[in-house]
């Protein structure tokens, strides 16, 4: 199971680190907050006028931002605006303030490149739901043998060479997908995939103390979860910015394998590998963790720095 399961997991990852890299977009912004620290006061007009007149720079990632009266430019009106709405409390400052956003008037020339606020780029759910099934295989082939080995001194082979074809005319046996999702948990700061599956046919070779090896038809449901922890930093507006990502490892509480026999009247030697189920289960949760890792490893530089949305 091992290095099937690892495929599967490794498809999984890798979509992960392609959505997580494929954000560039115009950023949202709260107008009026020119020092980007999710506030607007006093220090936000000090940084326009000192941005507006003596050339200092940092400002200028987010015009839009600058605009606080929103005629569409940026000149001294604007911290006077600011000054205004905040000791005199005249008019409000234009959407959008106090929360992030984008600007609803957009027929000027002004653009926000950069601010504190991350969600129009960051990962929605729909993103990240979408892009798993664009990019995970629906059939995954499983390279022979999944599994030798002996349990109870009966020597069991899963998936022997030539014993299946894949789609693709290599030998192996294959694993439908149907299902793969990405689950955020935000208070543990851990990322599930969990994945659904079946094999319609595969072979158990059976040699049993005693009696002859026997060959036996089995179907599998798999499912499982893998669990991804990620250390974050919480941006003003809820959403988390991904500082580093830590070893997956194989949720073993999740894992379910059903096992069931093909055959109408399995064989008392077939009726075996049914009561190794739990056997076999853990052999390949014990194959897929040490698998897994190497795959995080591969992409864990690829995901830090990346943003998840705030209601993920
Ligand atoms: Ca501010
Ligand atoms: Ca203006
Ligand atoms: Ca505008
Ligand atoms: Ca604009």
């Amino acid at each position: 199971m091992r290095s099937g399961l690892f495929k599967i997991l490794g498809s999984a990852l890798l979509t992960f680190c392609i959505l997580f890299s494929n954000s560039n977009m115009e950023a949202a912004f709260i107008r009026g907050d020119v020092n980007f620290d999710g506030d607007v006061n006093l220090t936000d007009a000090i940084a326009e006028l000192e941005y507006l007149f003596l050339g200092k720079i940092g400002p200028e990632k987010c015009l839009d931002g600058l605009d606080v009266d929103d005629d569409g430019s940026t000149n001294i009106g604007d911290p006077i605006y600011s000054l205004r709405f905040l000791f005199n409390g005249a008019q409000p400052i234009p959407q959008p303030y106090p929360n992030c956003g984008e600007d609803p008037t957009d027929d000027d020339d002004l653009n926000c490149v950069e601010s504190f606020c991350p969600d129009v780029d960051c990962m929605r759910q729909e993103d990240l739901d979408q892009l798993l099934l664009t990019h995970v295989d629906e059939v995954i082939c499983l390279e022979s043998p999944l599994i030798s080995t002996t349990i109870a001194g009966n020597d069991i082979v899963v998936c022997p060479e030539g014993s299946g074809i894949c789609p693709n005319g290599g030998f192996g046996c294959p694993v439908l997908i149907d299902e793969v999702t990405i689950d955020i948990d935000r208070n543990l700061n851990d990322a599930y995939i969990q994945l659904t599956g079946s094999i319609p046919s595969i072979i158990f070779e059976i040699d049993p103390i005693l009696g002859g090896p026997t060959e036996c038809d089995f179907s599998v449901d798999l499912s499982g979860a893998v669990s991804i922890p990620f250390t974050a930093n919480e941006l003003p507006n809820g959403a988390l910015e991904i500082v580093t990502i830590g070893d997956g490892t194989i949720d073993a509480e999740s894992v379910v394998l059903n096992l069931d026999s093909n055959d109408a009247n399995p064989s008392l030697i077939c009726g075996l590998a049914l009561g190794f189920e739990d056997a076999i289960k853990d052999i390949a949760i014990e194959q897929l963790g040490a698998a897994l890792n190497e795959a995080l490893i591969e992409v864990t530089n690829e995901l830090t720095g990346t943003i998840l949305c705030p209601e993920l």
